[in-house]
């Protein structure tokens, strides 16, 4: 079984009993494949008598969302183990077991999280993670710092630069997030509703000079290696327990991307609360929920990654220099706030969209979710180079919603 084809379940059953000692012999498996993202398929193997169980992942050669016309490379399921791996040692208990890897068949095995939730699930039925922002934060800091220039041997990590190339998977992300949303293009995905505002993005030549720049920072700068896909279809959570899953987008490029990815979709679903009617007090409870998630995500990184730095910081010059790391973090902020408009608008004018909008049921209501997602996104491009605390990118949203 071991050339490369898609996975029949019960070619997942047979390999999973092979695999020494995690099911009990002779055990009786069952198997489901319950992929519901863009490009993989996921089986998920459980033995109902001893109660144990496992995921296996195994990446197809092209784009599942789009069909066999947009091929994709296997090596993102390599990609995507070892940097598993190497979150796990970073950030021990933030992401799941990798028990075994196959390169043949771009197979991942791992731990299941079944009794976790999608994180973007939970929020859109108004679950609270109140853990969130320290674990996320704890996650980012690590997995960053001790992969950058600051925290790492510098021969290494131009080794490590080399390894965790992912061209491919790049590309998706710089046509999808940095291109597409600007102009006319049949990848877009844009609702009759929205037309004007899709319209109004294409002309808008400030934003797309704010845009270029961020592109420019996402093509060419290597500062640590990214999770590069950090949405909350990317985190499964309990109100105790946060595990980052999906890292086949990783990659080495600008530190905000992954930060400013979270604080984005945590936007998307306070834009998504306008399912709720407007004189509904628990619409502004968990918008205010999320806006003090943002801000208690940013603060914890931030003085987290500080720590770790003032710890273990191995660049001289960067250590010593007066006033080099506040310039560092105050240019991290403002990464994080232009990366996070341009992911907001990508996911209501692009490619892939996500549920927390698209779900809504009443076609004006979900207009208006549109629309102050929209607004959202494009204030905080256009804020980012002059942004010099996380209040300011609350006071946009607020401003947005009024
Ligand atoms: C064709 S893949 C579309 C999107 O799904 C992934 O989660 C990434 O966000 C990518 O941009
Ligand atoms: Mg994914």
């Amino acid at each position: 079984m071991s050339s490369y084809h898609p996975l029949t379940e019960q070619e997942a059953i047979e390999i999973a009993q092979s695999i020494d000692g995690f099911f009990p012999a002779g055990a009786s498996l069952s198997c489901k494949e319950i992929g519901d993202g863009n490009l993989n398929l996921v089986f998920h193997i459980t033995d109902s008598v001893s109660g144990k169980s496992l995921i296996m992942k195994q990446a197809l050669p092209y784009a599942k969302v789009v069909g066999e016309s947009w091929p994709l490379t296997l090596d993102r399921a390599r990609i995507e183990s070892e940097k598993l791996i190497l979150e796990g040692k970073l950030a021990p208990g933030l992401v799941p077991v990798v028990y075994k890897y196959d390169k043949e068949l771009a197979l991942t095995v791992m731990e299941d999280l079944s009794d976790h939730v999608i994180m973007r699930h939970g929020l859109i039925g108004g679950t609270r993670y109140p853990l969130f922002a320290d674990h996320i934060s704890t996650f980012m800091a690590r997995t960053l710092f001790f992969t950058s220039d600051l925290g790492m041997n510098q021969q290494e990590k131009k080794l490590q630069v080399k390894t965790f190339i992912n061209p491919e998977l790049c590309k998706i992300t710089e046509d999808l997030i940095f291109d597409d949303p600007y102009t006319v293009t049949p990848n877009n995905n844009i609702s009759p509703a929205i037309a004007d505002a899709a319209d109004a993005l294409t002309r808008d030549g400030e934003l797309h000079f704010e845009v270029a720049l961020l592109r420019d920072k996402f093509l060419t700068n290597a500062q640590a290696l990214l999770h590069g896909d950090l949405h909350t279809g990317s985190v499964f959570a309990t109100p105790e327990s946060t595990k980052v899953i999906d890292p086949e987008f990783a990659f080495y490029g600008p530190m905000g991307f992954d930060v400013g990815a979270v604080i984005a979709n945590l936007l998307l679903n306070y834009a998504g609360q306008e399912h709720w009617s407007a004189d509904d007090l628990a619409r502004s409870d968990f918008r205010q929920y999320l806006l003090n998630t943002i801000v208690d995500t940013w603060k914890q990184f931030e003085e987290k990654f500080r720590a770790l730095w003032n710890e273990h910081g191995i660049d001289r010059l960067a250590n010593s220099a007066p006033g080099y790391q506040d310039f560092y973090m105050r240019r991290l902020l403002q990464d994080t706030i232009g990366f996070a408009g341009c992911k907001i608008v990508r996911r209501i004018v692009g490619l892939s969209h996500v549920a927390d909008i698209d779900r809504i049921p009443d076609d004006a209501k979900r207009e208006r979710a549109q629309r102050l997602a929209l607004e959202i996104g494009t204030r905080l491009i256009k804020l980012n180079r002059n942004a010099a605390s996380i209040e300011q990118l609350i006071e946009e949203v607020k401003a947005a919603s009024k």
